[in-house]
């Protein structure tokens, strides 16, 4: 699909069908809707702008990793009810903030994201790893700019995905490690294109990457990742990092301590 068939997208969505619920089990992905306005896009996306001119020299815009800790103005998306209602549709209604990542590829040298899953990325961190990640399409996503792709079913073997991992180029890729290639059959990737304001879901355990951004557009995801809150997080292994309990009770025994959602946003 070209860019410019891809900009226009429906009414907002703010319901999870349970034939959606049934294919997110069953395959580890789903491509949903619109779940924000173009209202609260465009002052996401001029917010962005903002934060990527501000970058100091060097750092690049792939690795806007947690950005929230920081920037308090985020929290409106990160816990905007219409978010924690399709969130709870699929895991339950005790939800806490895992983390969340701005990954802007810039037009024309905009880095690969290797094929991994986040549950070997995170690693001893979470126990067990359940995660969901709602991917935000902040730019128009499509297999010209590096769209994200997935491995239907590939949630299923997570051994595979645990172990099996070989160096890659760093300065090519966003990071350095990637599923090694007999463990991914190209083949069944599915390419998730979407509009701006529109979003897909992954598990914890699916085999996804990213393909470089060689056209001459801007490909802006955030990611917004969600855990039910009887997860343990153990912390050490991520360096700081908080944790915030969106919605419902605290169901991990005590064990996490959450931070306060700030209030000045
Ligand atoms: O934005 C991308 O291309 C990859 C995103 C990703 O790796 C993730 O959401 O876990």
């Amino acid at each position: 699909m070209s860019i410019d068939v891809i900009q226009e997208s429906g009414p907002v969505v703010d319901r999870v069908s349970p034939e959606q619920a049934a294919f997110y089990r069953e395959n580890g992905y789903l491509k949903f809707g619109r779940i924000f306005t173009r209202e609260e896009m465009a002052a996401l996306k001029e917010h962005v702008d903002a934060m990527i001119a501000a970058l100091p020299p060097g750092k690049r815009p792939e690795a806007m990793d947690r950005p929230h800790f920081e920037d308090p103005w985020l929290f409106r998306y990160l816990t905007h009810p219409r978010v924690l209602d399709v969130i709870e549709a699929f895991i339950g209604p005790d939800i806490v903030l895992w983390s969340s990542h701005f990954i802007a590829k810039p037009g024309g040298d905009g880095r690969a994201v290797p094929w991994h899953t986040d549950g070997a990325y995170w690693g001893q961190a979470l126990e067990p790893m359940e995660v969901i990640t709602l991917w935000l399409a902040v730019d128009e996503s499509t297999t010209e700019n590096g769209c994200m792709r997935v491995i239907p079913g590939s949630h299923k073997n997570r051994s595979d995905s645990l172990r099996n991992y070989e160096a890659v180029d760093h300065d090519q890729n966003v990071f350095g490690q990637e599923l090694r290639p007999e463990f991914i059959d190209e083949s069944k990737a599915v390419n998730l294109e979407l509009a701006p304001g529109e979003c897909h879901f992954h598990d914890a355990w699916t085999a996804h990457n990213s393909a470089p951004n060689l056209s001459g557009k801007r490909r802006c995801g955030y990611t917004m990742r969600y855990m039910p809150a009887h997860v343990r997080y153990h912390p050490g292994t991520l360096g700081e990092h908080h944790i915030y309990l969106l919605r419902g009770q605290d169901r991990a025994d005590g064990h996490n301590v959450y931070t306060p959602v700030p209030g000045n946003r």
